[in-house]
């Protein structure tokens, strides 16, 4: 995890030995936009909009008891007779900006997810189970802090999460899914973020702190985990079109408050609320493209890859192998 981080503070570190660019920090950049993973990362100008498209697809495989691997027959204990060895979650996200002031942007994001998980069983037994469909709306509205004639900006974040998404998800048997299984939280969640934002002519840094603070419980008299996250990323322009990216992402999840009555918490740690949640860092790779010109100008793609360090789950869950999300942006 240290390695990590240091080569990403080594990305960032020309900073410290470049000037910074001369005016104020631009879009009009390949790195203009963090990588692809971060949301709400950027600002628009006045009346200036901006349409979205990421996938995000997931791995889980193997199972974790806090930090240590653990097999998923030695689980099989007691009531236990249902537990996990795979999973992978894809997320379809469609964003929309717009810029109602050159202080104010609004956002609004809506994802569709399609989520697989397979079990055993005693007696080698296995099942797969599967969850698909509309997740939680997503708004928020961006404040410009301070800009800098440096290239440097900092603004905040202030999103709403609507339980749009469905917290009844259940199985062909008619059991109801896991906590993970489920396609939104059934809260209103606050999820305030304060980003600072550098470029120099050819570097670029970030860094975001967030969080999600959920607002009550859900009519199933649970609440997920608040959660805090950190990222630091650094990016280097390559061409006047292509940058390519380094990030490092920190983030705490704490356990399920409350309890679903319809799950049979005995049965399976998918099923119980001590084992939701976790410590995780990431370390990611991205590339962005920006097209200046032509019939696509405007338009941009960007890639990003991100493998766990470090991980530390809430009781027993699978472990997180990696993380690909791909997006497409056009503002005009
Ligand atoms: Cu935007």
């Amino acid at each position: 995890m240290k390695l990590f981080a240091a080569i990403t503070l080594i990305f960032i570190s020309p900073f410290y030995f470049s000037s910074a660019h001369e005016g104020p920090w631009t879009a009009a950049r390949p790195d203009g936009h963090a990588p692809i993973s971060v949301m709400g990362d950027h600002m628009h100008k006045m009346g200036e909009w901006m349409v979205s498209y990421r996938y995000m697809t997931m791995d889980m495989e193997g199972l974790l008891k806090e930090s240590n691997s653990v097999t998923a027959s030695s689980q099989l204990t007691g009531m236990t007779s249902m537990v996990p060895t795979k999973m992978t979650m894809d997320m379809h996200m469609f964003g929309t900006m717009y810029a109602i002031s050159n202080k104010w942007t609004l956002m609004g994001m809506l994802n569709y997810l399609n989520n697989d998980m397979d079990m055993i069983m005693p007696m080698n037994m296995s099942m797969s189970m599967e969850s698909s469909g509309i997740g939680d709306l997503k708004v928020a509205g961006l404040y410009d802090l301070a800009q800098w004639d440096d290239g440097r900006r900092m603004h905040l974040k202030l999103g709403l999460n609507l339980p749009t998404g469905s917290i009844d998800e259940k199985h062909t048997n008619g059991n109801t899914l896991g906590y993970g299984m489920q396609l939104g939280s059934g809260t209103y969640d606050f999820e305030p973020a304060i980003t600072y934002l550098g470029q120099t002519e050819n570097y670029s840094y970030g860094a975001q702190l967030g969080g999600i603070l959920r607002l009550g419980e859900n009519d199933q008299d649970y609440t997920l985990g608040n959660k805090f996250e950190a990222k630091l990323w650094g990016a280097r322009k390559i061409t006047d079109s292509l940058s390519a990216s380094a990030k490092f992402d920190y983030s705490s999840q704490k356990e399920v408050d409350g309890e679903d009555k319809r799950m049979m918490k005995m049965m399976s740690p998918a099923l119980s609320t001590t084992s939701q949640g976790r410590e995780i860092s990431t370390f990611g790779l991205g590339l962005n493209y920006y097209f200046q010109n032509g019939d696509l100008s405007g338009h941009r793609l960007a890639a990003e890859w991100e493998k766990p360090i470090d991980q530390k789950v809430n009781g027993v869950q699978l472990e997180i192998d990696s993380v690909w999300t791909l997006g497409w942006q056009y503002a005009w």
